[in-house]
């Protein structure tokens, strides 16, 4: 298996810096063609008014986004970071329509979910180009050094 690590200087980055960004691509273009597809299908599935970013762990149900979670590459970039003696916590989507005005405000992702000690991982996975103008995410590089912040 062509197995995809991070090198020792995106692991030195990521401690100092609490984040990493500009991997190589974990997706084929064709392959986010379908993940934008599979997508799509879920959305169907909401009743009226349901917001997709108050639905969580859809991994648990659907075949698609496990395989996502599940994806080797992923999961290796995880470990390098982690070691191997990992768990998944929960997923969910944050979807930005264009022209619309929701945000997310700031925070630490470790504040919200109960683990000790805080060392977890966030894998944002775009299905779409992010970027300045379509409301890209945004990370206050080096923040995880003040320990858990009020929030
Ligand atoms: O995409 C965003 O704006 C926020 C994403 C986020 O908070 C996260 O991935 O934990």
């Amino acid at each position: 298996m062509d197995r995809k690590r991070l090198t020792p200087d995106h692991v030195k980055f990521y401690q100092e810096q609490g984040y990493l960004i500009g991997l190589p691509q974990v997706f084929s273009p064709d392959r986010l063609k379908e993940l934008n597809e599979g997508l799509a299908y879920l959305r169907v599935l909401l009743r009226p008014g349901e917001d997709p970013k108050e639905i969580r762990e859809w991994h648990e149900t659907s075949g698609f986004l496990y395989d996502i979670c599940m994806n080797d590459t992923i999961l290796d970039y995880v470990e390098c970071l982690l070691g191997p003696d990992f768990f998944m916590e929960g997923s969910n989507f944050f979807i930005k329509e264009p022209h619309t005005s929701p945000t997310v405000g700031w925070h630490q992702d470790a504040y919200y979910w109960p683990l000790y000690p805080e060392d977890s991982i966030t894998a944002w996975i775009a299905f779409l180009d992010s970027d300045e103008e379509n409301g890209a995410m945004r990370v206050v590089p080096g923040s995880h050094r003040a320990g858990i912040l009020k929030h």
